[in-house]
């Protein structure tokens, strides 16, 4: 989906113009695919734009690192300062947020040690990953020829620049087949996530979503689904899942800060019931939740002014 660009960008400490923001073509992550980054996405609510769970947006940018062995040179509340002052500059009402912390320049080769770890924090306009439609008409699945990381390769729980070659791989081999998205399958064969959200599946009437051991990423979009499923009186259970189970799924969903909630019409065209019941009510809480209008989560709507 094209950008739009937006008056600034954030890049290590300061506001500098779109078209300023640049870096070197010798940058580390260029080369390697050494950093890690976030999406987060700023709603439009009765208070303002609110960039919804900002917090653990940005905790979860900091686990990342951790994992990779990078040190980020600001703290947590630095980092939400900084995208709160980003989205505000956009004079957007609603946007999605690209923070990105990557090696620089001046340092080559596989040791990572020496670098120095840069920060950019982008905002543009960006409509729902799945299309608009995506709710009542759901998308056509395939389950990817390209298995997940395994946790001792890739380590899946961080979201590693690197990481997303494995999703784009699978990404184009599907769209390449007709379909819209891949499911993609950890390397014991259980189903893992999505290219760019988790999964959740209807069986018996329980809401079914795969455990991080399964090789997902740990979805801040998920748990907010699994909070409203459960305050709508869904079960939910964190369990494995089988190829078998998507087909014969009595509904089906992916979620992500990107996609928000959209339906499942078909998996390696075995049709599924679209949109199902539980996939409509979650995609309305959810949507009503992250502009504001569900009072137990305020917490959530995090003010950019
Ligand atoms: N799994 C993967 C692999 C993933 O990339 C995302 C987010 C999720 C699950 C859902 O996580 P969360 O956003 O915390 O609910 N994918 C981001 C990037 C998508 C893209 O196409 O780029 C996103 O949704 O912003």
């Amino acid at each position: 989906m094209p950008i739009t660009p937006t008056p600034k960008i954030w890049m290590n400490g300061e506001l500098v113009d779109w078209d300023q923001a640049q870096v070197h073509v010798l940058t580390h992550t260029l080369h390697y695919g050494t950093g890690v980054f976030e999406g987060i996405r700023a709603y439009e609510t009765a208070e303002g734009p609110a960039i919804f769970r900002l917090t653990e947006h940005i905790e979860r940018l900091f686990s990342s690192a951790k994992i990779l062995g990078f040190e980020i040179p600001y703290t947590v509340d630095e980092l939400i300062q900084a995208t709160k002052d980003t989205v505000a500059s956009t004079g957007l009402a609603s946007c999605y947020v690209r923070p990105l912390a990557y090696l620089g320049y001046g340092e080559m080769g596989l040791n990572t040690l020496p670098c120095s770890t840069e920060v950019a924090i982008a905002c543009w306009p960006w409509g729902a990953l799945l299309g608009d439609d995506a709710v009542q008409k759901g998308v056509r699945m395939k389950i990817s020829s390209w298995t997940r990381h395994d946790h001792n390769t890739m380590p899946p729980a961080a979201k590693t620049v690197g990481n997303y070659v494995n999703s784009s791989l699978a990404k184009v081999e599907a769209l390449k087949a007709g379909y819209d998205e891949a499911i993609m399958l950890a390397p014991n064969g259980l189903v893992a996530e999505c290219t760019g959200e988790n999964i959740f599946v209807a069986r018996q009437g329980k809401l079914l979503t795969p455990p991080l051991s399964a090789g997902a990423l740990e979805g801040i979009t998920q748990n907010t689904v699994t909070s409203l499923a459960e305050d709508l009186g869904f079960e939910v259970r964190v369990d494995n899942i089988a190829r078998s189970d998507l087909y014969i799924a009595e509904e089906a969903f992916v979620c992500g800060t990107a996609a928000e909630v959209s339906s499942i019409n078909s998996v390696d065209e075995r049709d599924i019931p679209c949109p199902g019941p539980m996939t409509l009510a979650l995609s309305e809480a959810y949507l009503a939740t992250v502009r504001g209008e569900n009072p137990k989560y305020k917490s959530w709507n995090e003010l950019a002014v």
